[in-house]
């Protein structure tokens, strides 16, 4: 069997290694950082400060019995809460006291290019015994993080949150409030990990589908023989539908607040506070989902950025997101905060406590989620409808959007809709036996409350929504250019590519869809107030994720990074970048320096995000202004796909 050969990794002779760390760090002089006072995991210090001396330093740091001679600031891992107030201009000094370069990135942060700290862009790096200080008026509130550029010291642990006071009274201020800053630890050096996956990419995925398992995922399908079929169209692509994330539970312990699940991070709380929880997910490759059984979550802001308040029951937080939700609970009791892996191999854990010591039950995890054929863009034709049933997002019983009124059905082309990538759809109120190819030429009085928001639009002779809106009034619509490479060629790069990608907006992601529990998706997300630039974008760039998993390569239109050049933005252009996802995985994907209006529904109040996820065969779009001139990284924030191709530069003159 495939996975017989595998070998779980051996953390070899790590108890060696810790001896001889402490043994230095005895008489190195860099102990003299051991002076620095302890942090408070998840307090936010009490008052705001535009001066900041960090030092970053190797430190032997234990978590879960896993002891690495970690990358820290101010010793801690996570670094320090640091906290200052929108308006002012800050000051802080790193001082790097590694023998290797390191850097700080402030991840979220509109700031000049040079200060952004990504080294080789506009920035060097600072070297070994170097000071460099990071100098930029800060021009925003909300709740962010800062992390290292440099050497995949990321992750290991060199992260820490950056909390941003508005100018004005916060409108949300809380009894308490706290930074709930979920990652991962592992004693595995990430150049093992990468090389481990670079061998085999399901290394550190142990649970793939078996011969054991057929009988229940035959109930599932539908009998055995569409189970085998399944099986069988999945090994054909030299695919494992389980295949969720690259690294797992089995080398990774996930921490909150840099604390075990078996030790728990708490919060204190009295019943009847409001207590705003800023979650940020600083892990290297880990998506979240979370929840806090018997507490409604009312989610507050979106990356930094206040939305319209979203009651949810659970949330998924790709790498690199911050999402703050305010909860407040009534009774006198503990409450679990859970945070599970996305593929279900572990969970992050905390409690919400009125007095110290007391847990709260801990919930079973879900069941891991399986890849579908839309998470492949696969095209549905001639696929029988029962098939269909077990697609994400087909149960339109959650799905109440109406139509936008300036969606008019009338003139729309139906023979070029592909029915197929249509997310939503209510299979059930269909005929039975009506294959998805019998769709072009039916009657359009019976499409009833199609959500036409979530059609893919690209397949009609209206290409984008501002043309759509354009149509409306007397101004003659804007001249969008569309760069467009086209799809990209498979080869020893590309594995695939989503012949029909969807919008999956709606779709709060793999494994979440019909759990019972009310799950946030992008489409919910709703800013406060309008996006300073209303312009239509005036250029398209459309931009397919790809990757090679067996090669563990990745990158953009089925490039690697090496192989690219920048993307030239002219300065104060406004653009769209569409996403296009051909792969079979998540990826968040970050772009530096500027606001990324997701567009999401919801027009001038599309919220603003510096990381958006892109869904496996989903197809979005995001809107930004290029107000600010630089070389700026865009970048999958999973950091073994960024290293290993899937980033590219944006160049802004
Ligand atoms: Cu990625």
């Amino acid at each position: 069997m495939k996975h017989s050969l595998k070998t779980p990794p051996t953390r070899r002779s790590f108890l060696a290694s810790v001896g001889a760390a402490t043994g230095l760090l005895g008489l190195s002089p860099r102990n003299i950082f051991a002076q620095t006072p302890p942090v408070q995991t998840g307090q936010i210090p009490t008052g705001t400060q535009s001066d900041w001396h960090l030092n970053v330093t190797r430190q032997s740091i234990t978590i879960d019995g896993k002891t690495l001679n970690a990358p820290t600031v101010n010793s801690t891992v996570p670094g320090p809460v640091l906290r200052m107030k929108e308006g002012e201009n800050i000051s802080i000094s790193v001082t790097n006291h590694l023998t290797e370069e390191t850097s700080i990135h402030w991840h979220g942060l509109r700031v000049p290019a040079h200060m952004d700290g990504v080294p080789g862009l506009s920035f060097h790096g600072i070297a070994p015994g170097e000071t460099f200080t990071y100098r930029f008026p800060l021009k925003q509130s909300g709740t962010y993080w800062y992390h290292s550029h440099s050497n995949m010291q990321e992750a290991q642990g060199l992260v820490g949150a950056l909390i941003i006071d508005p100018a004005t009274p916060d409108p949300l201020s809380c009894e308490r409030d706290y930074v709930v800053v979920l990652g991962e630890w592992t004693d595995v050096s990430p150049a093992e990990i990468v090389s481990n996956l670079k061998m085999q990419d399901d290394y550190y995925n142990f649970r793939q589908r078996t011969t054991a398992s057929l009988p229940a995922q035959s109930q599932h399908d539908g009998g055995a023989i569409p189970a085998l079929k399944s099986r069988l169209m999945w090994s054909g692509m030299n695919m494992s539908a389980t295949d969720i994330s690259d690294v797992s539970g089995v080398i990774y312990t996930y921490t909150l607040n840099g604390i075990a699940p078996h030790t728990g991070w708490e919060g204190i709380f009295q019943a009847g506070e409001r207590i705003r929880l800023r979650f940020i997910n600083s892990a290297t490759m880990t998506l979240f989902d979370v929840r806090i059984p018997g507490l409604e979550m009312m989610v507050v802001a979106a990356d930094g950025n206040p939305v319209e308040p979203v009651p949810v029951d659970e949330f998924r937080i790709g790498v690199a997101e911050t999402y703050d939700i305010i909860v407040q609970p009534h009774e006198n009791r503990a409450y679990t905060l859970f945070a599970q892996s996305e593929d279900r191999t572990g969970y992050a854990l905390g409690t919400l406590t009125p007095h110290t010591g007391i847990r709260a039950p801990i919930p079973a995890m879900d069941s891991r989620p399986v890849r579908t054929m839309a998470d492949m863009g696969m095209d549905m034709d001639g696929m029988d409808m029962s098939d269909m049933a077990s697609m994400p997002g087909m149960d339109m019983t959650t799905h109440h959007t109406p139509m936008p009124p300036h969606h008019h059905m009338a003139g729309m082309k139906m023979d070029k809709m592909d029915m197929s990538s249509m997310p939503g759809m209510d299979m059930k109120s269909m005929h039975h036996g009506h294959h998805m190819h019998m769709m072009p030429g039916m009657h359009m009085d019976g499409m009833g409350n199609m959500p036409m928001h979530s059609m893919d639009m690209g397949h009609m002779s209206m290409s984008s929504d501002s043309k759509m809106q354009n149509a409306k009034s007397d101004t003659p619509p804007p001249r969008l250019e569309i760069d467009d490479p086209g799809p990209p060629p498979i080869n020893v790069e590309n594995q695939n590519i989503a012949a029909h990608p969807i919008d999956r907006l709606n779709d709060p992601g793999d494994g979440l869809a019909q759990n019972g529990r009310r799950v946030l998706t992008y489409k919910h997300l709703r800013a406060l107030t309008p996006a300073p630039d209303q312009r239509p974008a005036s250029r398209e760039i459309i931009l397919h994720l790809t990757g090679n998993m067996q090669r563990y390569i990745w990158g953009f239109n089925g490039r690697k990074f090496s192989e690219s050049g920048p993307i030239r933005l002219q300065r104060n252009e406004r653009i769209r970048f569409t996403l296009i996802n051909d792969t079979m995985m998540e990826h968040p994907i970050h772009l530096h320096g500027f606001w990324s209006e997701l567009e999401n529904g919801q027009g001038a109040f599309n919220p603003r995000k510096h990381t958006i996820i892109s869904q496996p065969g989903s197809k979005l779009s995001f809107l930004m202004t290029a107000d600010e001139p630089g070389l700026w990284a865009f970048h999958c924030h999973l950091l073994y796909h960024m290293d290993l191709g899937m980033f590219r530069t944006v160049s802004v003159a």
